[in-house]
């Protein structure tokens, strides 16, 4: 069932792909094991992009699809959201240049359900907006995506502005997207890198605990 949807995915089929999801949701099919198998369609299609096999076009439908399943699952994934006083606060936005949101609304979507209140700033986020969202909700944690190698390096220019404002000590940064690994986190300064959005809510615990540890 679930190669079926990834398959669906990759061809772009979004009338099969939205059945088979409802499909797989009344079979018992946990939504996380979906919203893995989309992610995993959505690199293959990425792959076929840079084969020069689908196009710029392709790309929306499949982004399309992958954000009416979301409209599925995500009401689901809330449901099982305790009601409790928020673990901490995430500012969380895609880095400037960059427009990719699927994989940052991911993070947001399971750090709400784990807890967090969480701040979207949206897409092609500045360093300067960063800066200002920090002044204003005083979070915890700032959560930084990039899907571009183009754009990546703009992260270290939201933490330099941080470090100008001083503000860098206030807040933990974690970053993550396709392009970016453990060793770039460290190499810009940041406090983490996650692979995913599960272990982003693991992590962002840890960085939370470890801001209370400091005040
Ligand atoms: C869908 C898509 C698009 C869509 C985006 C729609 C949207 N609303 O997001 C559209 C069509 C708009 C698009 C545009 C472009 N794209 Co594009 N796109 C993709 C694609 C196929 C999938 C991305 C995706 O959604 N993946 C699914 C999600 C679930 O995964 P994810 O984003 O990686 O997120 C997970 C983790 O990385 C992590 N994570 C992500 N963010 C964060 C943040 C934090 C804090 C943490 C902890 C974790 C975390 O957790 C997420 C969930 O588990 C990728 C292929 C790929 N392999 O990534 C190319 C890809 C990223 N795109 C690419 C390119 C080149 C472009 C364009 C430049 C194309 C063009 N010529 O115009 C433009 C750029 C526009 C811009 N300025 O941003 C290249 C980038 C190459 C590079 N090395 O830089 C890729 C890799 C395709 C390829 N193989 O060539 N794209």
């Amino acid at each position: 069932m679930l190669s079926e949807i990834k398959n669906s995915l990759i061809n772009l089929d979004i009338d099969k792909t939205l059945e088979l999801v409802k499909k797989a949701i009344d079979q018992g099919f946990k939504p996380l094991d979906i919203i893995n198998t989309m992610a995993e369609g959505m690199k293959v299609i990425g792959d076929m992009f840079e084969r020069g096999e689908y196009f710029i076009s392709d790309l929306i439908v499949a982004s399309e699809i992958f954000k009416e399943v979301m409209k599925i699952l995500e009401p689901l994934i809330m449901k099982e959201k305790e009601v409790m006083k928020p673990i901490g606060r995430v500012v969380i936005g895609t880095i400037e240049g960059d427009i990719h949101d699927i994989g940052k609304n991911l993070v947001a979507t399971m750090l709400r359900v784990n807890g967090f209140e969480v701040i979207d700033l949206g897409v092609d986020v500045s360093p300067q907006k960063f800066v200002e969202a920090v002044k204003q909700y005083n979070p915890d944690i700032v959560g930084m995506s990039a899907l571009l190698t183009s754009t990546m390096m703009n992260m270290r220019k939201v933490i330099e502005t941080l470090e100008k404002e001083g503000l860098r000590d206030k807040v933990k940064v974690i970053i993550g997207g396709a392009p970016i690994t453990e060793e770039f986190a460290k190499r810009i300064g940041a406090d983490a890198y996650g692979e995913n959005a599960i272990v982003a809510v693991d992590i962002c615990k840890r960085l939370v605990e470890e801001l209370k540890g400091k005040k």
